[in-house]
């Protein structure tokens, strides 16, 4: 499972502050944490209430930078944002996010082949988020369809199937678990497929015990990667026991302490 730290976002108040006060300490912290946590990747994303969000995405990541040397996952609804991350960063990074809209593939996916990046595709467009698994897929085909037109190596593609509040939207989740098993058909090679964990429990009360349990549906269902709290030691360990369930993992009495050391 390639695994995206979620705790560098500006929605987190004491993230927010510390982007606009450039509190450095803070944001290294956390990405030093979510790293030696099990994290191969961290989200940036520098929040709502971000002023200039250029410059705070490259002070952000400069700032991740100085302390941990993993892919960033630069994470804006603006082009020219993701861009100004891109231009910094060390490793290949992700650029999170496109959706289904004609005028953010065309932007995004030269972006991506120019800069050799990840890219995630949402299965939105804007219209919103569809309601159902089967638009889902057509837009997550969309999607797969203009990456290959594009020329952009499929491996390097992650369809995003949109997770929602189970408190809001009940009936999304198995819809969600339904598109992640049909997304791995769209394509041959089979694209990877990514969720957004924490949005399942976003407003609920028991977010851990929901977290983790979507996760191991998810797993089951065939996802690739998540963005996700690595902190949360049981959401890991649950993570690491699916991977071993289901054969990706070597089964050894210490199978917890064998996943993290590697
Ligand atoms: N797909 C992709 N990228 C994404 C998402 C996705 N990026 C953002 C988000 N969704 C994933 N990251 C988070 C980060 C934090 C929370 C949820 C998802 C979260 N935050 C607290 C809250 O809203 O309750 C913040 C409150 C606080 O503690 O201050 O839950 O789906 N590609």
């Amino acid at each position: 499972m390639f695994i995206i730290g979620e705790l560098i976002n500006g929605m987190y108040k004491q993230v927010g502050r510390a982007i606009a006060e450039k509190d450095k300490k803070v944001i290294q912290d956390l990405a030093k944490r979510q790293v030696e946590a099990g994290a191969r990747a961290l989200d940036v994303n520098c929040g709502p209430l971000s002023k200039n969000p250029l410059s705070d995405m490259q002070w952000l990541v400069e700032t991740i930078q100085e302390v941990v040397d993993v892919s960033l996952s630069l994470d804006s609804t603006k082009p020219d944002v993701i861009e100004a991350g891109l231009k910094l960063v060390k490793q290949k990074a992700v650029i999170n996010s496109t959706s289904a809209d004609q005028e953010k593939l065309d932007k995004l996916l030269p972006m991506a082949n120019k800069y050799k990046t990840y890219l995630i595709g949402l299965s939105l467009d804007k219209k919103g988020v569809p309601q159902d698994k089967d638009r889902r897929i057509e837009l997550a085909a969309t999607i797969a369809a203009a990456a290959q037109d594009a020329s952009f190596p499929v491996e390097d593609l992650l369809l995003d199937p949109v997770v929602l509040p189970v408190n809001v939207a009940q009936a999304q989740g198995i819809n969600v678990i339904e598109a992640i098993r049909e997304f791995k058909l769209l394509t041959s090679p089979a694209p990877k497929v990514i969720v957004g964990l924490s949005n399942v429990s976003q407003g609920t009360c028991e977010r851990n015990l929901i977290n983790r349990i979507f996760l191991v549906m998810a797993i089951g269902a065939g996802l690739d990667s998540a963005i996700l709290d690595p902190l949360d030691k049981e959401l890991m360990n649950s993570l690491i026991a699916a991977e071993l369930i289901l054969n990706k993992q070597i089964y050894c009495d210490s199978f917890l302490d064998a996943y993290r050391k590697k």
